[in-house]
Order: structure tokens, then sequence, then C-alpha cells
């Protein structure tokens, strides 16, 4: 699908502010930590952020447990079955078939494991499908290969695509230079720097990011324009296939301010690793701060960074 779209021009107040030198996110949020992002040789999951992706995290720990016990009485029979009834150390073997009582046991052991099991899984999982009263409703569309949001209750809109060298970034003039997309140089870097992103956030920035407010339930509701393709956020514990023609819906409530990556989770073409999510949350005043000033933009766009982008 081509794709040409041109954002206003970044405000005259903004513009003066990024002349002074400060490195300044377009839609104006700085001084945020990166909370949600995946490090290098790092294990495990992600700081979780949200009552949902804590519920995830200490069920998964738990399935471990139960995982470990399993493994070790399977294996322990069988080094039995190895070790007491081989040829040698069991030349003649019993000839019975049945034993009711050791029948019963082996059916009911598991059944009751897996009765625990759900007992913990499924409150888990209704919480995380029974979606709140919204106080913020964010609908996510996948595009080959960006997203697009909407704020439907706010009148806002706007795309979110990969930075890179070929990213057009609003404070740094119509005389920048423009690199190759995909490849990281200096001049990706320095388009990251511009946004407010460190040079390891290479393909996990966007430049426009969702801003949500913290403690706040959020709702989303994900779909696609063309193939399908996959919104996740790791560290809240979201994810949901974008489906062309159906609205899929997830939600999260931040309970930290922060920067939180993800990407498309659905293959959706050649362009699928270069979809990158960018959700920061902040304080319902810096939240109420962007509305006003996105608002203000006009035509409904994000953060008013300019793009010129055709894939
Ligand atoms: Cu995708």
């Amino acid at each position: 699908m081509r794709f040409s779209r041109i954002l206003p021009a970044i405000g005259a107040g903004l513009t003066s502010i990024t002349a002074a030198g400060a490195a300044l996110a377009e839609d104006g949020i700085t001084g945020l930590e990166a909370v949600g992002k995946p490090h290098l040789e790092g294990v495990g999951f992600q700081p979780a952020s949200s009552e949902l992706a804590r519920d995830q995290q200490w069920l998964d720990g738990m399935l471990m447990y139960i995982c470990f016990g399993v493994t070790i009485l399977v294996m322990a029979l069988l080094l039995i079955v190895i070790l007491r009834f081989n040829r040698r150390a069991n030349p003649t073997p019993a000839r019975f078939t049945h034993n009711t009582p050791l029948e019963i046991i082996w059916t009911l052991i598991p059944i009751l494991t897996l009765v625990v099991l759900a007992a913990f899984a499924l409150p888990i999982l209704f919480k995380q499908v029974e979606t709140p009263t919204a106080d913020v409703t964010i609908k996510v569309t996948g595009n080959q290969w960006y997203w697009s949001y909407d704020y439907p209750d706010l009148g806002i809109s706007f795309d979110a695509l990969r930075v890179d060298g070929s990213t057009k970034v609003a404070s740094l003039g119509d005389s920048q230079p423009m690199g190759t997309p995909e490849i990281h140089d200096e001049i990706a870097d320095m388009k990251l720097k511009a946004l407010g992103y460190t040079p390891d956030e290479f393909l996990l920035a966007a430049d426009n990011a969702v801003v949500v407010p913290v403690n706040k339930n959020v709702v989303v509701q994900v779909t696609a324009s063309d193939v399908i393709h996959g919104w996740f956020v790791p560290a809240l514990a979201v994810q949901h296939s974008a489906v062309p023609g159906r609205i899929g819906e997830l939600w999260f409530n931040v309970e930290k301010e922060g920067i939180y990556f993800g990407q498309c989770t659905t293959l959706c073409g050649k362009d699928h690793a270069y979809m990158p999510i960018v959700v920061k949350a902040v304080s319902q005043k810096v939240y109420d701060d962007w509305v006003a000033r996105t608002k203000q933009a006009a035509n409904g766009t994000s953060a008013p960074v300019q793009v010129a982008q055709s894939n």
C-alpha cells in the first residue's frame, strides 16, 4: 500500500524551544524512564507495570513450580522402572494387567492438578477479557507497515512510524540528512536523539507515541486495514490480533509513569519487524496538557511532526 502523508509542521513555540538546543520529543513529553523495554542478554519478563501483568507473571511463576514437580515425578517413575524392572534386576516379570487403586490414583492426580491450575488461571483470564469502564478509549489500526491511532472521544488521530534515518523529524528542520531505512547509522541515531530516544531503542522507537494517563483504565480497540497484525506491549501484558473487518478489545491500567515499548506480533509482510509501538504513561496533568496541545495542533494530528514517507 502506498502511503504518503504530510503532517503539519511543528508549532512555533516548540520550534523555539528546540532551536535552543534541548532534545525534545515531538509530543513535548520528556524525562520519562524507559520501563518496558527489552535488554541485551535479558532473561525473563519485562517489569510488570499493570495489575494484569503482575497477575500473569505470578501465574507463570506458580505454574513453573507445578511443571517442575510433575517433571520430577515422571522422571523419578521412569528411573524406578528402568532400574528395578529391567531384565537383569527382574528376570521373571509379573503377569498381572490391572491394579485398581493405582489406576484411580493416576487418573485423580492429573485431574486434581488441572482443577488447581484452572482455579488460579481462570480468574486471571476473566479479569483480562472483562473490559472495565473506559477512562480513555483508543482505537488502533494496523497497516502495512505502521500503526494508526484514534482517540475517538477527543478527535485525535495520528500515525506512528518507526524512527530510522529516513524519518522526517520536524525539529531538525527541512535540511536534515536522509539516511537509508532499516540501517542503524549516525543519521538514525541523530533522529532518535531528536525524538528523545537512545541509540539502543532503534526499531523500538516510533515517531508518535500513544499517550495515556497512569492509574486510569485504558481500553484499546484493535483492528487492521489490510492484513492481520498484532498489537503487543509486553510490560503491560496486553496483546491482541488486529484483524481487518473486526474489532478486538484489550485494556490496561498502567501503574508507573514511563515508556513502554511493543512491536507487531503477527507476521504481516516484509516490514513486519519495523512497526514498533510506544506507549507513554504520564500523570493526568501531563496527559491533559498533551491532549490540549494535540487538539490545538490542528487536523487532529498528534505530535505536530512532519512526516513524508512512501513505502
Ligand atoms: Cu504488522
